[in-house]
């Protein structure tokens, strides 16, 4: 259990900086909320985030300016990532922002806050309806305005790319359709070093007209990507894996894992379990996958059809046939072979082979031999 228990807690560990992808999303509704009684709806269908929010007819309560609600990229989908300003990062999607009415101003993009000493401030990279414009702003964010012309009911591409230049400078490039911003630098970088994070998101804002029930707006944030890839939530794929006809340390047996889709292998891992025999599979997007599982000298079995939907998949179990010195997949007269070739031998003998210790009493004996008779003609899973 120790064991498992650490890799779990390095592999956790990994996930809250140190290179972790951006899994998920956290939605932060109104963090302007002038109209408290409006009808806020917000999806969250990764790749996708919707914001939206109607009946934005102020609440007869000082200021009546507008409601905002953002969302930031997460690893946990409770708390925004603060992710560190020596990381380079690009977050990009197709946005479409429809405004019921045009006016007054419906807006909505990118959105980043970034650690100050007295908080945060922040960047809006932002699309209008009414002003029609693509634009970016905020202290300490450059400013920069692209040659475009928005609407209501447009999609844009828009892009936010961060990185630390090698002028040492945290720059920024925006992107909109296939069109770039130079690299600009922040302002104030001794002042941002300080706290150093970002947290960069989306944004949706609607301004009150008062009198005007039907006054609301959407964004549709689609395929959201960071750098490059659809963000997508991951789960764990876990379960028991039984090495059978072995009396050793299973904890130090290495288990070469697969996850396959339609017959292709999209991912490999080796895996080692607790001593109860226990794995997990983290961070696997969803999907259907076949996953095989194939020891040293166990046959391989894979269990079809493990469905990852939108939770930890648990209970992803197999038992494994011992026997295969060879590791060609089956128990035949080769690894009897083998066995007779090390028979007698302990290690450090010229002739000791780890595999043909099937049971793991670090000795080559009538016991594995046994073990293999018990087995013979056993074929693996494909
Ligand atoms: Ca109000
Ligand atoms: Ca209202
Ligand atoms: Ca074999
Ligand atoms: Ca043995």
């Amino acid at each position: 259990m120790k064991r498992f228990a650490l890799l779990v807690a390095f592999c956790l560990g990994l996930s809250i900086w140190a290179g972790a992808q951006p899994n998920d999303v956290v939605i932060l509704d109104r963090v302007f909320n002038d109209d408290s009684d409006s009808i806020s709806n917000h999806v969250k269908n990764l790749p996708t985030v919707i914001l939206s929010d109607t009946k934005l007819d102020g609440d007869g309560r000082p200021p009546e300016f507008a409601n905002r609600h953002a969302w930031f990229v997460s690893a946990d989908g409770v708390n925004p990532l603060q992710i560190p300003l020596d990381e380079e990062w690009i977050l990009e999607y197709d946005l479409t922002l429809t405004g019921t009415p045009v006016t007054p101003r419906k807006e909505a993009g990118g959105f980043a806050r970034i650690g100050m000493p007295w908080g945060y401030s922040e960047l809006q990279f932002m699309v209008n309806t009414d002003a029609h414009e693509v634009v970016a702003f905020g202290y300490p964010f450059p400013f920069y305005r692209f040659d475009l012309s928005y609407n209501s009911g447009d999609t844009i591409h828009l892009g936010i790319h961060f990185f630390k230049d090698t002028d040492g400078k945290y720059k920024v490039i925006y992107m909109a359709n296939e069109l770039s911003s130079p690299a600009m630098a922040l302002s104030d970088q001794s002042i941002i070093v300080q706290k150093n994070w970002i947290s960069p998101g989306g944004y949706l804002q609607v301004n009150i007209q008062a009198g005007n029930p039907n006054n609301g707006g959407t964004a549709v944030f689609d395929n959201i990507k960071w750098n490059g890839n659809l963000l997508r939530r991951a789960f764990a794929i876990s379960g028991n894996i039984e090495l059978r006809d072995f009396g050793g340390d299973v904890t130090r047996v290495p288990i070469g894992a697969e996850l396959r889709q339609g017959g292709v292998v999209v991912r490999t891992e080796t895996l080692f379990t607790d001593s109860a025999g226990n794995y997990a599979i983290l961070d696997v997007t969803p999907g259907t996958y076949d996953v095989a599982f194939k020891p040293s000298h166990w046959l391989r079995a894979v269990v079809p059809d493990v469905t990852v939907v939108d939770a930890d998949v648990t209970g992803v179990d197999v038992s494994l046939t011992n026997g295969d010195i060879d590791g060609d997949n089956e128990v035949t007269l080769f690894d009897f072979g083998a066995l007779v070739a090390a028979f007698g031998s302990v290690p450090g003998d010229s002739n000791w082979n780890p595999d043909a210790d099937l049971d793991g009493d670090e000795e080559v004996t009538l016991f594995d031999f046994g073990v293999l008779v018990r087995n013979f003609g056993a074929i693996g899973d494909e």
